[in-house]
């Protein structure tokens, strides 16, 4: 499915040019598309003639970036989507009905557990969290109403790794028809390619890693065509419509063509803050997969591609107090939510990203009061380390 490399693919990997023969796609800011004729309208509504209709549906800017990201990631087709939970509701309203049952891990990013535990349940849909690394578990959380195992590897805030070639195997084992869905916002394509492993469905913030320049929301949708369409003309078209905006796009293709180097940056450097902060003795434990010690170290080794990613969790000793005297502490890196942008950001995730968790549930899934995250931008490593240095010193 990729005929070039990771990086050449990024950047050639879109299939048509326009009639002027620009390098770069172009902004296709229009709302809708003219028909030449009725019946070539009624031809494309019917799906018997190719060909955009409204860019609700599709978007030749859209269109190119999607071709890119389908094959980055190993699938035959992609949708780009407004934002990552766009992505995420769209892919779960087409794929689930109520009285079915969704399994998930404990931990998730805050806004897909809140969907998850508070909303999906206002449609009857049941979603059972567990530890998803506990093949028992697992295996007796799936039943006959169960359509999809959803995980997120590695997962926000605190990098626990899931094993998707085992997960996918043992859901499709008990039956071939449960969606494996794999958000791969934390690895990026270019670490990590879950369909390749087993998973049917890959979702995607773009607002992170792809775009790369925390400048816009996006995301992506990726997997086999025929998924795809059923995902275009039903959580896109009519439940969601989440689609993406040419702006948008232009500027995630833009982005997108530097992701390989970036990763290596983002890899290379938090693997040396990683190894810094190990060492610290105001740290109770620093979560990189990236490190010996992370519990799922070999899995992601083998897993993604050799390199721990640019996403750092580690617990501050003295709980939430000492946490804040820290994320108040920092002078270079930023004090925000989102990750995977050029700058460094930190942030708490039991009091921000993941405030929809109760104390009970923050504790189940492992996320100490005391957790700081941290996604490692592409400024110089010292100067990362120097930075958190002086801010552990005020601790
Ligand atoms: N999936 C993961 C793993 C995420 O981390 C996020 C956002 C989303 C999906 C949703 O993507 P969005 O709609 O924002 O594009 N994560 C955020 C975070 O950790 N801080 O701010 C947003």
């Amino acid at each position: 499915m990729r005929e070039y490399s990771f990086d050449t693919t990024a950047i050639h990997g879109n299939e048509d040019k326009d009639q002027f023969g620009s390098l770069v796609t172009p902004i296709y800011n229009t709302s809708t598309f003219i028909f030449d004729s009725t019946a070539q309208g009624a031809a494309r509504f019917a799906l018997e003639e190719p060909g955009y209709i409204y860019t609700r549906i599709g978007n030749p800017s859209c269109i190119a970036v999607e071709q890119k990201v389908a094959k980055l990631e190993g699938g035959e087709a992609a949708i780009a989507t407004s934002s990552g939970m766009g992505a995420i509701t769209a892919t779960i309203w087409t794929c689930i009905n109520g009285g079915e049952e969704i399994i998930a891990d404990k931990t998730l990013y805050g806004c897909t557990f809140e969907f998850f535990e508070h909303h999906l349940s206002r449609f009857g849909v049941k979603v059972r969290f567990i530890d998803i690394n506990d093949e028992d578990e697992l295996k007796s959380a799936l039943n006959d109403k169960t359509r999809i195992v959803y995980i997120e590897t590695p997962v926000n805030p605190n990098l626990k790794i899931t094993d998707i070639r085992k997960t996918s195997k043992i859901a499709h084992d008990y039956n071939p028809e449960i969606k494996v869905i794999c958000d791969n916002t934390f690895a990026s394509p270019y670490l990590q390619n879950p369909l390749r492993l087993g998973a049917d469905i890959v979702v995607h913030s773009a607002t992170k890693y792809i775009n790369g320049h925390g400048d816009i929301l996006a995301g992506f949708i990726v997997a086999d065509q025929e998924m795809i369409n059923k995902i275009r003309l039903v959580g896109i078209k009519d439940m969601t419509g989440a689609s993406m905006a040419a702006n948008e796009a232009y500027l995630v293709e833009r982005g997108l063509k530097t992701l390989g180097i970036r990763m290596e940056k983002h890899c290379k450097s938090a693997q040396k803050v990683a190894e810094f902060l190990a060492k610290s003795d105001k740290i109770e434990k620093v979560f990189y997969p990236g490190l010996p010690e992370h519990e799922g170290h070999e899995l992601a080794m083998e897993q993604m591609n050799g390199l721990g990613g640019g996403m750092i969790s580690f617990i501050v000793k003295g709980g939430r107090e000492n946490a804040a005297k820290v994320t108040d502490g920092v002078r270079l890196a930023t004090l925000t939510v989102s990750l995977g942008a050029p700058e460094t950001l930190i942030e708490h995730p039991a009091s921000m990203t993941h405030s929809p968790y109760t104390e009970e549930e923050l504790e189940a899934a492992n996320i100490s009061p005391g957790l700081i995250r941290l996604s490692i931008g592409l400024e110089d490593a010292d100067d990362i380390i120097n930075d958190l240095s002086q801010a552990l010193d005020l601790v």
